[in-house]
């Protein structure tokens, strides 16, 4: 094409910025708290050039890589283009070579057998690096402090999978990364890697299992005995894919799974357990062991939440019409059930986070983005199509939340928790806010902190951008000392 789809993926708030751009010092309204020293790393998708293919969907733009910088009460900013080889291949043809959405057999001849991932989904940070990664590939390690692109990590060569999750869990005591790749061994595979890397960041351990069918592993969860994967049934299919076709489609006819081993353990201990048919969720918030009982929390809704991949399995499901909530799963490793709970802890939503510190713990208290209920219709835009316009913390076991709603023509991105060097203070939640401005498409956004034990009391501080910025998938929290300890080893 040589102009951008006039589609929801290319317009609003999704029409593309495609600027790489810095600045030191941001003026600040109000104080930031001075316990707030670090990066706020970002993976923002957009598109250098129109797409070849009109029906072009926003999980497909090049990852680019924001930072934030926090320190002394001052921000700063910067974002680059993640220099991937597909980023690259294009940016030299000065147009879009690559094609439909993980669809090789759509992509221009001359770019074959090349990397197609724009890591454009989670900046992951272990062991003093940084990476910027997609579930269809291996990610890419990044520059800290300049944005720049070193090159796609593989573990030195040892990793075996072809690709990597966008959603790695980190033990908070050991410093392991527990992570995994689906379609490990190719495209529309079953093969599932999992994988652990320890504290120094060198690969230990890689099993390789098969997954009831070829799902989209997009998120696991570890606790301090198990690793646990959902499968849901939105499937890929390599016949359709020759045709041209969608990687993914959603069989709302087709049963759920979770598989359960020992996260230490081997992959020929997997147990599954089976959930009810056509489900999906994205994200979990966490899971923890409680004796013999496994606790999983979730956002869990009826069908698919992304359009293309209900279209593309027949299901006439309008988005406003989708059911779901944020559940908890609780598995009994004693009985020989083969089955689960499942028990309501909020209200829908999406984009959850946790504190560092509880992951595979038991939580007091999640965040995660929401509809106001009191807020007009969500902005149109971002990865599902329409933006949450409220922020919600949920106690589980306590019971009652808190939520700051946001007015009419306002979204929100996902909010990184910053802990505080007080005792038993909670900390700080950092996060994007778009804000639509008049009619059309012209939009503002800014960067808001809130104190996390009292999120509806609004933000402390606000940073107005000089510039648009699109929608941010998901984000990390690096405090300095941190970055400056991967300074010293780098250099050493
Ligand atoms: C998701 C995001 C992706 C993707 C597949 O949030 C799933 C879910 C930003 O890219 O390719
Ligand atoms: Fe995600």
């Amino acid at each position: 094409m040589t102009k951008y789809p006039d589609t929801t993926h290319f317009t609003g708030l999704n029409a593309p910025v495609n600027l790489e751009w810095e600045v030191e010092d941001l003026p600040v309204l109000g104080d930031i708290p001075t316990d707030i020293d670090g990066a706020f790393f970002r993976a923002v998708p957009d598109f250098p050039h129109p797409p070849m293919f009109e029906d072009e969907i926003g999980l497909s733009g090049d990852g680019m890589i924001s930072k934030f910088t926090i320190h002394e009460g001052k921000v700063g900013y910067a974002i680059r283009y993640v220099e991937t080889d597909r980023y690259k291949l294009e940016k030299d043809a000065g147009r879009a070579l690559f094609g439909r959405y993980r669809n090789p057999f759509t992509d221009d001849p001359s770019i074959e057998g090349r990397d197609r991932t724009v890591a454009n989904t989670t900046p992951v940070w272990h062991a003093g690096r940084l990476f910027m990664t997609k579930e269809d590939g291996l990610g890419y390690e990044i520059d800290p402090e300049t944005l720049q692109t070193l090159g796609r990590w593989d573990y030195f060569g040892s990793l075996k999978s072809e690709t990597f999750t966008a959603h790695p869990r980190i033990d908070p005591e050991t410093g392991e990364m527990f992570f995994f790749g689906y379609e490990a061994g190719g495209l529309c595979t079953d093969d599932v890697a999992y994988c652990i890397a320890d504290k120094d960041g060198r690969l230990v351990s890689e099993q390789w299992f098969k997954q009831p069918y070829c799902s989209s592993i997009h998120d696991f969860v570890i606790t301090e005995k198990y690793a646990i994967f959902p499968i849901f049934p939105t499937t890929a299919n390599i016949d359709r894919l020759k045709e041209g076709g969608a990687h993914w489609a959603h069989q709302q006819e087709l049963e759920s799974w979770v598989g359960i081993m020992p996260r230490y353990g081997k992959v020929e201990e997997l147990r599954w357990f089976k959930g009810r048919p056509g489900i999906s969720a994205f994200h979990m918030i966490n899971a923890f062991d409680d004796g013999n009982l496994i606790h999983i929390d979730l956002h869990v809704s009826d069908t698919c939440a992304f359009g293309f991949m209900r279209e593309a399995g027949g299901i006439d499901i309008p988005q406003q019409e989708i059911g779901g909530g944020t559940m908890r799963w609780t598995i009994d490793t004693a009985s020989d059930a083969e089955t689960y709970e499942e028990r309501p802890i909020g209200p829908p939503g999406d984009m959850p986070r946790l504190r560092d510190a509880d992951q595979g713990r038991r939580h007091e208290t999640a965040w995660y983005m929401t509809l106001n209920p009191q807020g007009g219709p969500p902005l149109p835009g971002g990865p599902v199509g329409f933006a949450f316009n409220a922020l919600v913390e949920i106690a589980p076991d306590r019971g009652g939340m808190d939520l700051l709603g946001l007015d009419r023509g306002m979204g929100l991105n996902e909010p990184v928790h910053v802990p505080s060097r007080q005792d038993g203070h909670p900390g700080w939640l950092l996060f994007v806010v778009d804000r639509q401005v008049g009619e059309g498409d012209h939009f503002v956004s800014e960067l808001w902190i809130v104190e996390a034990g009292n999120i509806s009391a609004g933000p402390v501080a606000r940073v107005p951008l000089p510039e648009r910025m699109r929608s941010q998938v998901h984000g990390t929290w690096v405090p300095t000392e941190q970055l400056k300890q991967a300074r010293a080893r780098a250099s050493a």
